[in-house]
């Protein structure tokens, strides 16, 4: 023991002697040693566990690891007959055993814990306490985190419960490795058709999960494949199960309804047909025989291409109750998606309306569906928008089980290539008051059971973290799956205590990050709404393809119903009972009223609620047309500053880490840029209304590439026209260099200058800037955007800044096209410098 302690020790002190860098991958579980370690030197310096179960055990692992990082000595596994001050883990009833004039002070559900002290034998016991296992090691991580975060030990004292039960994350994950909007790398869990080997990354993840409480994970795309539930699947999927057990994770899959049929040999997939039923019972069987902890299953159904029960006229919830029954003896769950819609709509019938669907679709099944039975339904009646209305499912649904479907992948949102902190968006759904029977009944309280006294509800949170050794691929991205544990844990935390708990357990504790962090996270989700579709507007991006650049084109003209029914007069999706697609009166009557009347239907949904002439006043002040204008200058303006926030951090935060978002807000910044003047230029053209202030279309600082000295270089068209400037770019095609030259007349001065840039995924072009023949910068287009084509998925900015400028220098920039990608370059723009960088 003496060595192991010394060991130790050693260690300790050597990884206190550098600021290491971080690559993101221990996401908030850090350790890293505390700045002030005095306050916990009195805490025990033994941990005991007082079950075998692997959960206890493992608290028990992390509580040693975890305090003697962060407090800088050693502390070990102690022994229950020790009269030594110690941790104590269990569950309530082993403690009650060990210190029998000890009570919890409040009554815990299951999952609960509490955080204790007791007094025995003259010492003081620190007792860590859940109504079960899995509650004592949501108590272990609780009490850590209140260490990292240098809280006063008295706070550590605490009862807590989940507000939900099943609080799962959702992976859309591939057998092949792939993930359905997935933007960190490949799947942790698949590869080739088969469960990976080395299942370490799974392991870790269920870690990070149980470390906030999530208790369930679907490992597989909703888009299923049918080979989850061959016989040889089976035992793989055992040992991811195996992997997430320590850390309380239930494995859960999704599943195909047509699965009896394609691979079990039967001649349908009928729910009400006996062989299909008793086909699903032995299946369940099967999965429980191996996975005895099984959690359940996750159906998408009749939605997008997926088979479902309407090809036997049946209903969701007779598919919906032919699973559950099969997983009911063994405690399993089924999740059966609420997304469910036509997508062939016809765009020129005004009362078709996708936002209809769910409600139209489950509220006439509610009390059809069995209790083991929870819908699942998307936050918005539409897809994840970057805003959307609370779904009016939520109380359109009395008797049956509900979960809320959140997407912690930014799939609308930015795609963890651009800062977009969602739980603010989040908590503005979960707050919002459905009014259901006249009475406050918030979607948190519908979702959790309460409002309408339902035994089962929760969270899902499509997570799709991958194979990136910082798991989502944005830095900053990671506050969004530690926001959706702590939200599905308790609903009614804020979004900025979220933030500040993050940001601390991610970066420490140093006031000034943890304000200039948080001061970011917080606006992002409005900027992003900013810069991308406000009012309402969901976010305006390509719906046909990478849902990532502007095209508010897309929207319209198809059957998808993501429409924003924009013409020359006006704009918006006229969704009124009295002249519209009557979507409004699915909501409780309170709702409907306020979102019914002009009057009051606040200015943030007015065009996803109604169809205005773009001079219709705000009741914020600007006219429609003018407030989208302004801001897309705004968000764009905001996007920029975060360069600037983040640049204070230097020195504070180590390297790698720094740098990674650096670049990663360096970029967004010029995103932000191309959403500002494409969705302008194109509301522009649509209304023929010109901006107030003189700043839509007109950029006296740029030069147009097609309007330089070409040399090689030729003119070319984006698609959609408003995502390149002027509409036009260059590209160059068949040679291996081309360039574009221009003579300055900019008075003499200090400048920045922009070259923006088409960085297709594939490829690598080289590019070169020349000032009077003279290089000043060489960059290489290797960043892996969504597209391999002149778009705002591809656009994209070098910066180069201070530059001496004189009229009369001749700017020259030199393409070198590599692998399909043609060195595109859409202008340059020269902008004085910012004083601080001079
Ligand atoms: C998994 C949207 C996404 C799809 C996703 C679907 C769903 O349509 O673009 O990738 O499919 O939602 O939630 O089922």
């Amino acid at each position: 023991m003496r060595w192991l302690k010394l060991l130790l020790a050693v260690a300790l002190a050597l990884e206190c002697a550098s600021v290491r860098a971080e690559n993101g991958s221990a996401g908030w579980l850090r350790y890293a040693p505390l700045a002030n370690a005095q306050p916990y030197q009195s805490l025990p310096a033994a941990v005991v566990p007082l079950d075998r179960s692997p959960e206890v055990q493992g608290a028990a692992r992390e509580l040693t690891l975890g305090l003697s990082k962060m407090l800088g000595h050693p502390v070990l596994e102690g022994d229950s007959f020790s009269t030594m001050p110690e941790f104590v883990i269990g569950t309530v009833t082993e403690m009650e055993h060990r210190f029998p004039q000890w009570k919890p002070s409040a009554q815990l559900r299951p999952e609960g814990y509490t955080v204790a002290t007791v007094h025995d034998g003259g010492h003081i016991y620190w007792v860590i306490a859940g109504a079960d296992v899995r509650g004592a090691l949501y108590g272990t991580f609780h009490l850590l985190q209140q260490v990292a975060e240098e809280k006063d030990p008295a706070s550590f004292l605490t009862v807590s419960s989940p507000a939900e039960q099943v609080r799962w994350v959702d992976q859309w994950d591939n057998l092949d490795g792939s993930i359905e909007r997935g933007y960190a790398g490949p799947s942790i869990f698949f590869a080739n058709g088969h469960v990976r080997t080395d299942l370490t990354r799974a392991g870790a993840y269920a870690r990070l999960l149980a470390s906030v409480g999530i208790n369930g994970c679907a490992v597989n795309n909703v888009n299923a494949d049918v080979r989850m539930l061959t016989p040889e699947m089976i035992p793989q999927l055992a040992r991811i199960a195996a992997a997430f057990r320590p850390w309380g994770v239930r494995l859960a899959i999704s599943v195909d309804l047509s699965s009896p049929q394609a691979i079990g040999g039967l001649d349908t997939y009928d729910p009400k047909s006996q062989k299909v039923i008793a086909w699903w019972d032995k299946k369940v069987d099967a999965i429980y025989a191996q996975i005895p902890d099984f959690a359940g299953f996750v159906v998408k159904a009749d939605s997008e291409g997926q088979p479902g029960p309407s090809k036997y006229g049946r209903t969701p919830a007779d598919a919906a109750n032919m699973l559950a029954r099969a997983l009911k003896p063994h405690g399993g769950v089924l999740l059966y998606r609420a997304f469910v819609y036509n997508h062939h709509l016809n765009w020129r019938d005004p009362k078709a309306d996708r936002g209809r669907a769910a409600y139209d679709i489950f509220h006439p099944l509610d009390d059809k569906f069995d209790d083991n039975v929870i819908i699942q339904i998307k936050y918005g009646p539409i897809d994840f928008q970057v805003r959307e209305p609370a779904s009016p499912l939520f109380a359109g649904l009395r008797h049956t089980n509900e979960a809320i479907e959140l997407e912690i992948t930014q799939e609308y949102t930015g795609q963890q290539r651009q800062l977009v902190y969602l739980v603010p968006l989040w908590k503005h759904i979960l707050d919002f008051d459905m009014r259901a029977g006249g009475k406050y009944t918030p979607v948190k309280q519908i979702v959790e059971g309460r409002s309408f006294n339902r035994p089962l509800g929760g969270f899902a949170g499509v997570a799709n973290v991958g194979l990136d050794a910082n798991w989502l691929g944005h830095p900053l991205a990671m506050a969004n799956l530690y926001g959706f544990g702590r939200l599905a844990w308790n609903p009614n935390l804020m979004a900025s205590t979220i933030a500040e708990d993050w940001t601390r357990l991610t970066f420490g504790n140093d006031p000034h990050v943890v304000s200039t962090i948080d001061a970011m996270l917080l606006p992002s989700w409005h900027i992003y709404e900013e810069y991308t579709g406000p009012l309402g507007l969901g976010t305006l991006t390509n719906i046909l393809g990478s849902h990532y650049g502007p095209d508010p084109q897309s929207a319209e003209h198809n059957g998808w119903g993501q429409w924003i029914r924009a013409e020359h007069n006006g704009v918006g999706m006229d969704r009124t009972v009295a002249t519209g697609t009557g979507y409004i009166g699915q909501y409780p009557p309170e709702v409907a009223q306020r979102y019914e009347s002009l009057e009051t239907c606040p200015d943030d949904l007015l065009l996803f609620m109604h169809h205005v002439p773009y001079t219709h006043r705000l009741h914020s002040g600007p006219t429609v047309i003018q407030y989208i204008y302004n801001v897309h200058y705004a968000g764009a303006q905001g996007a920029a500053n975060y360069v600037a926030e983040w640049k204070s951090l230097k020195g504070r935060i180590d390297e790698p880490r720094y740098e990674h978002v650096l670049r990663l807000l360096t970029y967004q910044a010029a995103e932000a840029i191309v959403w500002r003047d494409a969705v302008n230029d194109w509301f522009h053209a649509q209304s023929g209304i010109a901006d107030a202030q003189g700043r839509v279309g007109f950029h006296p600082n740029r030069i147009e590439a097609e309007s330089m000295h070409l040399d090689g270089y030729v003119t070319v068209t984006a698609t959609p026209w408003e995502t390149a400037s002027g509409g036009k770019a260059v590209a160059c095609v068949g040679r291996m260099e081309c360039s574009a030259t221009t003579t300055l007349t900019r008075p003499a001065g200090i400048y920045t200058i922009g070259v923006q840039y088409f960085d297709y995924r594939q490829g690598v072009s080289i590019y070169t800037l020349l000032l009077n023949d003279k290089m000043v910068a060489t960059w290489k287009a290797d960043n892996t955007l969504p597209g391999n084509s002149i778009s705002g998925d591809t656009s994209t900015r070098f910066t180069l800044s201070p530059v001496e400028l004189r009229p009369g220098d001749v700017l020259k920039v030199v393409g070198r096209p590599n692998g399909g990608e043609p060195a595109p370059v859409d202008y340059v723009e020269i902008t004085p410098a910012p004083s601080s960088s001079r």
